[in-house]
């Protein structure tokens, strides 16, 4: 099973709209505050290398891992888990 972060930060209204479809989706998810935990943000630029939020940090069974940064793409993909 694959496992998820959202990388976000509060004042941000893209990430808003991922975080409410969050409460509808029964999978869990790490959230991962990029201001107030700056290691959150260092991590979100090594990995996906850009500090943009929202990003959904997808990481699968066999290492792979993706980073997905459009709050539209995002929304739908949690929808349809
Ligand atoms: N098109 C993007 C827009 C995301 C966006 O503009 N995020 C802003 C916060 S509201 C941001 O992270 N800006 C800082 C940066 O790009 O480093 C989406 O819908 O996800």
């Amino acid at each position: 099973m694959s496992s998820y972060a959202l990388y976000y930060y509060d004042q941000c209204p893209f990430c808003q709209l991922v975080l409410r479809g969050l409460e509808k989706i029964s999978a869990p998810v790490e959230l991962k505050n990029t201001l107030t935990t700056p290691v959150n943000r260092q991590e979100l630029m090594q990995g996906g290398g850009r500090t943009t939020v929202p990003c959904l940090r997808i990481s699968q069974p066999d290492g792979q891992v993706h980073w997905m940064y459009e709050s539209s793409d995002i929304a739908r993909y949690l929808q349809a888990l």
